[in-house]
């Protein structure tokens, strides 16, 4: 168990911050550092080059190939650019080295800030089953089953699958996600399930580890967002409902999630802040759960900047990603716990470069563009009239966010404002968008994590 949170050691203080992503969460960063008076670097792939957002940068370095793993992920490349260009700090973004302990530490070794947790928390919320045992030791309610990992035995697996009772879940330690797991609905299939699990995790985690859980059929997906400094003070910031998902992929996010009241989520606030404090947590972080028949069930910790966090930005006033790098510079929270409000309902709309039809990515140029503007209407993007769109790539292109006065008149604005938006010279998922918008269930927040893909399979071809 590491070290509760308190006064730390300051971090060596930095005037220049390298963004080691691309895209729209490169530009959103960028601002941000902009606003704290910090210079920034830049750096990107071949395909990335003429990317506009590098000019805002003091330096914009192309480190490598356009394929990720040659570039956006070269650990080397990117500490050696922060070290050419005298960049102080790393901010990671999402995705690609956001959640990496290897990344986070080497960063330390080289006497730089990683704009993140530290990499020991990195490490505990990476091992699914460490990060279930901090969660119940801080009072965080989890899923039923065990916080250990399954047995080779096969008597005991099944003595573990009857107490916690059919149907049951195995996951792969080292997964997440939606990655490496397995549902059994009845006994006859559980060793097979075991097996075959078990081998998909040795080889995409290179870690056999499983652990086994009560599968929830209809969940709702509710996450609370935390920001902690390095002065002891931890809050959370309210909660989002990303229950309307495909694949795995976020489409529509919302804060708060409808119909969840304070007193309900108010002590899983409360736990969340705990365990951050347990854990010794620093900067930014999310907490999933699964919400069923009243009830939250932790699954997954985040430690990184989450794609949907300016629904959160909205409700709380809150500069979530001003205050990590804040944070990263040893500052304390410029707000309390009981200064955090929600104001309001904010919905998020993930506009992607594909066809809105097969999903199947779509890359090429955008020729004409019109985004909406407005009160109460945001958008973070990095395109623009003439950008090429790589198909090496998340197809993320821009997020449209809104925000009103209620959840109702912000279905209206967003709806206003998907109709508003075009986006010619490749294919968006702009139609899907507004069906979602237009749709009944939706309308009324009666939505869990398997209505899109149902709503898919069974609504009238467009
Ligand atoms: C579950 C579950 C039902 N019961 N665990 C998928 C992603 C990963 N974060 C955990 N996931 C799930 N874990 C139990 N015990 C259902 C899912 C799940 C899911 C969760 C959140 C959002 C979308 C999802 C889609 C399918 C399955």
């Amino acid at each position: 168990m590491s070290a509760p949170v308190g006064i730390e050691k300051a971090s060596a203080p930095f005037d220049t911050v390298l963004i080691a992503n691309r895209g729209e969460i490169a530009a959103r960063i960028q601002k941000a550092c902009r606003a704290l008076g910090l210079k920034t670097v830049m750096i990107c792939s071949e395909a990335d080059r003429l990317a506009k957002y590098g000019d805002a940068a003091e330096h914009f370095l192309c480190i490598g190939p356009s394929p990720a793993a040659k570039s956006y992920l070269n650990q080397d490349a990117i500490l050696l650019a922060a070290r050419l260009t005298g960049a102080g700090a790393i901010h990671p973004g999402y995705g690609f080295l956001s959640e990496k302990a290897s990344f986070a530490e080497a960063i330390d070794r080289a006497g730089l800030v990683f704009i993140g947790p530290p990499a020991s928390a990195i490490a505990t919320m990476g091992d699914k089953i460490a990060a279930k045992r901090a969660m119940i030791s801080a009072g965080v309610p989890c899923v039923p089953g065990p916080d250990t990992a399954l047995p080779d035995d096969r008597g005991l697996i099944d003595r573990t699958a009857r107490e916690i009772g059919y149907p049951v879940i195995i996951k792969a330690a080292g997964g997440g996600g939606g990655r490496g797991m397995r549902v059994v609905s009845e006994p006859q299939q559980l060793h097979e399930a075991v097996a075959l699990t078990r081998e998909e995790a040795r080889q995409a985690f290179g870690s056999a580890e499983l652990y086994m859980e009560k599968f929830l059929q209809h969940p709702r997906h509710i996450e609370i967002q935390v920001v902690c400094d390095r002065h002891g003070n931890a809050i959370w910031l309210g909660h989002r409902d990303c229950s309307m998902q495909r694949r795995h992929q976020k489409v529509v996010e919302e804060a708060p999630a409808p119909g969840i009241t304070a007193k309900l989520i108010g002590p899983v606030g409360q736990a969340c802040v705990e365990a951050c404090r347990q854990i010794g947590y620093r900067g930014v972080g999310t907490f999933e759960f699964l919400y069923e028949d009243g009830r939250f069930y932790f699954i997954e910790m985040n430690t990184r900047l989450q794609v949907e966090h300016p629904v959160t930005e909205m409700t709380s006033g809150l500069d979530i990603v001003r205050e990590q790098i804040a944070i990263a510079q040893g500052m304390p929270l410029t707000l309390g716990q009981a200064e955090i409000g929600c104001e309001g309902h904010a919905i998020e709309c993930r506009i992607n470069a594909e066809d809105p039809e097969t999903f199947l990515p779509s890359a090429g140029v955008i020729d004409e563009l019109n985004l909406p503007e407005g009160p109460g209407i945001r958008i973070d993007t990095h395109i623009h009239a003439g950008y090429r769109v790589s198909p090496y790539y998340d197809s993320l292109i821009a997020k449209l966010i809104v925000h009103a006065e209620t959840r109702s008149a912000a279905i209206v604005k967003m709806r206003d404002a998907l109709a508003a938006t075009r986006i010619s010279g490749i294919s968006t998922n702009l139609p899907f968008l507004s069906a979602i918008l237009d749709d009944d269930g939706f309308g009324r927040g009666e939505t869990d994590i398997h209505y899109l893909e149902h709503w898919l399979k069974t609504r009238r071809p467009a």
